[in-house]
């Protein structure tokens, strides 16, 4: 390990009047403090990665600590979010409103310092990050908004959106699929302002990284169409500092900045191992780290004077970025009002006055049309309103109907389009979704199979668990998908979805319903929804017979019913509507007055008040049904014990959709027999 004894010899001689040497243990020990004090936490990172972070945040990022929303701030993302301590730092030192005594309370109930950064809880911390290569996957994401902002909005002489994606990514950001699937696409796209420091300390969880990650990855990356700067010394500020200006020059593509870096530096008994990662050194070794790193003060977080005044020109610094900027706003604002004004409403994440007008009078009562295809109208319809809605398919345009006909494409250096090609990759998809809406500006919307919202789900929680609008379509939404068959066919996702927290699930039964979904979603601004939608064709309602559309926006709605009080209740979603409402009309020609209810949406049925809740499903009407096709696992909810439910609890088969029907029993027959069931059931009870 020569070149750690030789970054000792460095390290170890802290001269007072060396603010970098000063600064950087100032960062590490607020961090190994904040560890130590809570007796949980990564110190190893922050040790390791304070350097790297430093010539960052210090000589390169544009930010102002005064003003964490500021639109033109470049964006930072801590992908290894268990080195949150090492954010945290970096926060309070350098102004944010983050103070001390926050730090002092890390990882306990409400503080500002939660275990691994949370979006909207502290000011300065762009995303939430834990969940390894998602943060990478997000600021491409984010880099791709800026660039489109850009676009979209700047004029010559008036670059007011003009910054840089940075990152700080680990060895387990880089090996997770997700990082990958990102790093292709932003490769393709050419993002020149999405720069990568790579904290490369060669130790994960298990010990060193031979053991499972030996591929070259600066080839790997270049071979990405990535400009890949090192490995270089990461403990050498100024290196950094120069990787990042090249970074900076380099304009055409990507950067990636691998740093080498010793995990846990400066502690005698835990340096360079895994034992650095995910637990607090200890009191003896804390007290052996600082002596070896020259840390003249006993006193737990403490921050020296001269470090406290260097980082305090971050302040000076970002107020003046801030000032030149809004002196150019305020000129483009007077030379182009109308860009300035959209920009403005873009930014804040408003709709425009009549945005969903052009929904009316989409779809024919009566008709048939696929709610796949309604989707592809009523996106296409709002498009033309709603000028910051952008998004696209993983190579599914065509099916999924997602595609934007008037608008151009996103591809290699182009941002002005608004059509997304993700390719084959619904992780980084719903990454980069979310990266968009974190940035602000554009209101994403991706698309894919339903089945597939597996291969993102990962992707949908962190938006769900951010508060993101974002809008999944997922299309192919049962078995009546047919002939592809088990692998294809969605059984539990639906109910999967729905047991995500602040996730709405929106199944249309058909086109006007469908519109609601999207107008929901739009509307919907802090937390993201699925539309799940079919591939057949579903008869559209005459709505002059049936309840008004309006009401699928409630959740849930009394679609028909007998005239006479009803002795049951058919619950069903999407084209099982159709399924159950032949089913009400059948029990009734039958002498079995029926309740046919559509319950497009879980979530905002159960957000309506008690009043119009029991209104729908009144107490005392125990008798009751649903029909999904899909897993009946938690219909006990709304059918309670005495119902029953019609669904498909097995995988599915390649056939014909008529056929799965008929074998899987999701039929108006069998709805009817279990109607009848639950009946007697409770008459014999
Ligand atoms: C998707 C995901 N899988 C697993 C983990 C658990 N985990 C946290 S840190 C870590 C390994 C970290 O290694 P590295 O990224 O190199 O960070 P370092 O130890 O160098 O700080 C793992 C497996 C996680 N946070 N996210
Ligand atoms: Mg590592």
């Amino acid at each position: 390990m020569a070149s750690t004894q030789l970054l000792w010899g460095r390290w170890q001689s802290v001269s007072p009047e060396n603010y970098d040497d000063l600064c950087i243990n100032t960062i590490r020990f607020l961090a190994v403090d904040a560890v130590q004090q809570a007796k949980s936490g990564h110190p190893g990172a922050p040790l390791g990665a304070a350097p790297i972070a430093y010539a960052l945040w210090d000589r390169v990022l544009k930010h102002n600590p005064r003003d964490p929303n500021w639109p033109d701030r470049d964006r930072f993302v801590l992908s290894p979010g268990h080195a949150s301590a090492l954010l945290y730092s970096l926060l309070h030192l350098t102004g944010y409103d983050l103070p001390l005594d926050e730090l002092k309370r890390f990882r306990q109930w409400e503080s500002m310092t939660p275990g691994h950064p949370e979006y909207g809880m502290t000011p300065g911390v762009e995303m939430t990050t834990g969940p390894l290569g998602q943060g990478f996957a997000h600021s491409v994401g984010m880099a791709i908004a800026e660039r489109m902002l850009a676009e979209r909005f700047n004029r010559p002489g008036f670059d007011v959106t003009d910054h840089r994606t940075y990152a700080i990514v680990s060895d387990g950001d880089l090996q997770e699929g997700v990082a990958s699937e990102a790093a292709s696409l932003a490769g393709t796209l050419r993002l020149g302002r999405l720069i990568c420091l790579y904290d490369s300390n060669h130790i994960s969880i298990e010990g060193n990284t031979d053991i499972s990650f030996t591929e070259d990855v600066g080839a790997r990356f270049q071979a990405y169409g990535w400009h890949v700067i090192g490995p270089i010394d990461g403990m050498d500020v100024d290196a950094v500092e120069g990787a990042l200006r090249a970074a900076q020059e380099e304009t055409d593509d990507p950067s990636l900045i691998i740093c080498r870096t010793v995990i846990g530096f400066g502690s005698p008994n835990k340096q360079g191992t895994a034992a650095a990662h995910g637990e607090p050194l200890g009191e003896d070794e804390v007290r052996l780290t600082k002596k070896r790193l020259g840390w003249l003060h006993a006193e737990p977080f403490t921050v020296p004077q001269d470090a406290a005044d260097h980082f305090g020109e971050a302040l000076t610094r970002g107020q003046q970025w801030q000032d030149s900027w809004e002196a150019l706003y305020a000129s483009y604002q007077a030379t182009h009002p109308a860009e300035s004004a959209q920009l403005a409403e873009a930014l804040a994440g408003n709709l425009p006055d009549g945005w969903d007008e052009d929904l009316k009078d989409l779809h024919d009562a009566g008709g048939s049309v696929s709610t796949r295809d309604a989707s592809g109208r009523i996106v296409n319809a709002i498009s033309k309103n709603v000028l910051s809605l952008a998004g696209g398919s993983a190579d599914l345009a065509p099916s999924n109907k997602t595609l934007l006909t008037e608008e151009k494409h996103i591809g290699p250096g182009e941002f002005g389009g608004r059509n997304f090609h993700f390719g084959i990759r619904e992780h980084a998809m719903g990454a980069i979704a979310n990266g968009l809406a974190l940035h602000g500006g554009v209101i994403p919307y991706t698309g894919t199979f339903l089945i597939f919202s597996d291969y993102m789900r990962p992707s949908i929680r962190l938006a769900a668990l951010m508060g993101l609008r974002v809008i999944f379509v997922f299309t192919h939404d049962s078995v009546a998908l047919g002939e592809d068959g088990p692998t294809h066919q969605p059984i539990e996702q639906l109910m999967g979805l729905r047991g995500v927290p602040n996730l709405v699930v929106f199944r249309p039964a058909e086109a006007t319903e469908n519109a609601g979904g999207w107008r929901a979603a739009l509307e919907r601004t802090d937390g993201p929804t699925v539309l799940a939608l079919s591939r057949q064709n579903l008869t559209v309602f005459d709505r002059n017979i049936y309840a008004p559309a309006s009401d699928a926006r409630k959740g849930a709605y009394v679609l028909w019913q007998s005239s006479d009080e009803p002795d049951c209740i058919l619950i069903a979603t999407g084209s099982e509507v159709h399924v159950a409402l032949e089913a009400g009309k059948s029990l009734q020609a039958n002498g079995t007055p029926t309740r046919v209810v559509s319950m497009p949406s879980w979530e905002l049925f159960d957000a309506q008040p008690d009043e119009y809740r029991s209104s729908v499903l009144p107490n005392d009407i125990r008798a009751r049904v649903s029909v999904e096709a899909g897993t009946t696992f938690g219909w006990e909810r709304y059918v309670g014990i005495d119902g029953e439910s019609v669904g498909v609890d097995r995988f599915g088969a390649s056939a014909p959709a008529n056929v799965l029907y008929e074998k899987f029993g999701l039929t108006p027959e069998r709805v009817v027999e279990a109607a009848k069931r639950v009946i007697v059931n409770l008459r014999d009870a």
